[in-house]
Parts: C-alpha cells; sequence; structure tokens
C-alpha cells in the first residue's frame, strides 16, 4: 500500500473532486487477483487484435497481469485486468471454433507454430477458469466533466498508474491529463476505457499510485507551468509526499522511455 500520495490531502489542496464510481468501467470493488506467475490464458494480440494466441503471466500488479505472448519477444509485454475480456481461459478459442494463432512478430519460421504450439502447451500451469471476473458493464452515458480527478495507466509506461485530471471532454470521449506532467502523456479515450479509475483505486488493489509529476505548479484553481523539465523545481504541494519518493521517478525527462528498473513493476 502506498503512503507517498494522499487523495483526501491533494483534492483538498487542489479543491477538486473525484470523478464518482459509476462513471467508469470499473467494478465498485477491484476484482481479485488470483492468478499466479507462469501460468498461462489466452489473451488477443494487442498488435493484431484478431488474434487470439497464448499468454504467459509474466507478472501480477493488483488488479492486473503481465503477458507476454508465448513465441514473442520481451520487448511487447503488456497489461490486463483479471476481469479484462481481451483474456480467457486455454480453451475458450477452441470451443468457439477458432485457431490459436501464432503472435506478431512470432520469433521462428511460421511452420514451426502447430509444433510450437504444442510444446508450449505441454505440461504447462493453465490459468483456471475461475480466476477470470466478468468484465463490468459499460457506463452510459458519459458523466465525466472536465476537471474531475482520477487514476489512470500512463500509456507511454503502463506498468504506471497515476492521478489525472478530465482535460476535455467530447461526446463519449475524454482527455486524460497527468498531473505534474506537461501533456506529453496525456491521450484521449472512450469514457469506458479500462485504462482509467477511480480515484483510490490502487489503494484498494495494492497498486503503487505514482505521486504526481513536479514539471507543473498546481496552483488552487489552475495549473500553470512553472519550470523546463530538464531544471526541475519541486511544486510547491510537498505535503502529499509523506514517505521517500521512489528515486527513478523524480525529476526525470518526460518521454524518455521507460526508467531502468521499472519494467520489473
Ligand atoms: N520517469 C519516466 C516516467 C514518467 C511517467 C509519467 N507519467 C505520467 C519518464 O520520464 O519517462
Amino acid at each position: 500500500k502506498s503512503e507517498q500520495f494522499n487523495w483526501d490531502d491533494y483534492l483538498k489542496e487542489t479543491e477538486s473532486v473525484a470523478a464518482p464510481l459509476h462513471c467508469f468501467r470499473q467494478s465498485r470493488i477491484p476484482p481479485k487477483n488470483d492468478f499466479k506467475v507462469g501460468m498461462k490464458l489466452e489473451a488477443h494480440d494487442p498488435r493484431n487484435v484478431t488474434s487470439v494466441c497464448i499468454a504467459t503471466i509474466i507478472g501480477i500488479t493488483g488488479a492486473r497481469l503481465r503477458l507476454r505472448l508465448d513465441g514473442s519477444d520481451n520487448k511487447n509485454d503488456f497489461w490486463r485486468l483479471v476481469d479484462s475480456s481481451d483474456i480467457q481461459p486455454i480453451g475458450t478459442c477452441e470451443k468457439k471454433g477458432g485457431m490459436l494463432q501464432p503472435p506478431l512478430g512470432f520469433q521462428m519460421n511460421a511452420s514451426s507454430w502447430p509444433m510450437f504450439l504444442l510444446r508450449t502447451l505441454n505440461g504447462a500451469e493453465i490459468a483456471p477458469a475461475a480466476f477470470f471476473k466478468k468484465e463490468p458493464p459499460k457506463p452510459v452515458p458519459n458523466c465525466f466533466k472536465v476537471g474531475m480527478k482520477l487514476e489512470a495507466i500512463d500509456r507511454k509506461n503502463p506498468y504506471l498508474i497515476c492521478p489525472a485530471t478530465i482535460g476535455d471532454v467530447k461526446g463519449d470521449e475524454v482527455f486524460v491529463t497527468f498531473d505534474g506532467w506537461r501533456g506529453a502523456f496525456d491521450y484521449w479515450c472512450r469514457c469506458d476505457s479500462r485504462d482509467i479509475f477511480p480515484v483510490g483505486w490502487c489503494s484498494l488493489t495494492g497498486d503503487a499510485l505514482q505521486p504526481p509529476g513536479n514539471n507543473v505548479s498546481i496552483t488552487k484553481s489552475s495549473a500553470k507551468i512553472q519550470s523546463s523539465p530538464s531544471k526541475v523545481t519541486r511544486r510547491s504541494m510537498q505535503s502529499p509526499q509523506k514517505s521517500a519518493p521512489v528515486p527513478a521517478q523524480r525529476g526525470r525527462k518526460p518521454g524518455r522511455g521507460k526508467p531502468p528498473g521499472q519494467s520489473a513493476v
């Protein structure tokens, strides 16, 4: 449980409100994560979503799994919630009359795929069907409002969940902006995206919520630019960081890729 950042204090200091739970396509109580590292399951290839592949659980973080497609490299890991519809028990694809596909960038000759598949499943630890949870229903309509706070996956560093603010709302979409970062990480997503979570999510799942960045000074009603990203000035808001911050995360220039040591999160 992370004590580095305190939402209650932060919401008060920024005079902002948390986006209500019912805005999100997330279960009110985060799903239990019973999976274990090493278990195999079926997953849609994120780079080729019509393909269902075999994936191995490489890591567990909160209600998410870090997955690697069998036959792929170690540079394209992805994270999925245990109640994601992108993952399913082994055997589901075949039951539906489908065929398991090699991942995009299959490292061997395509002709060796059938044998590879047999070998990878032989004696494998299969994730039990009961571990997979039903995806929550879509919230309708989009009830996010500009200024509401949330926790969001940093899509450039998808192992990170960070404090964020709704910067804009258009139809079914919301613009997610990251507190204390200058826009390089911001993105538009559907309001029913599985990448956004209500305030307090990480503390419920045991995920480490990242503290806000320190590149932008957050004043009560507006966020104004205080310093260049390389010349870091600490925000005036020191109080939410009660314990020592993660050194690799602090004061780095955004957009430089993954800091070493973070990939194992
Ligand atoms: N230190 C890394 C990660 C930044 C994370 C920002 N999240 C909104 C970097 O500077 O790239």
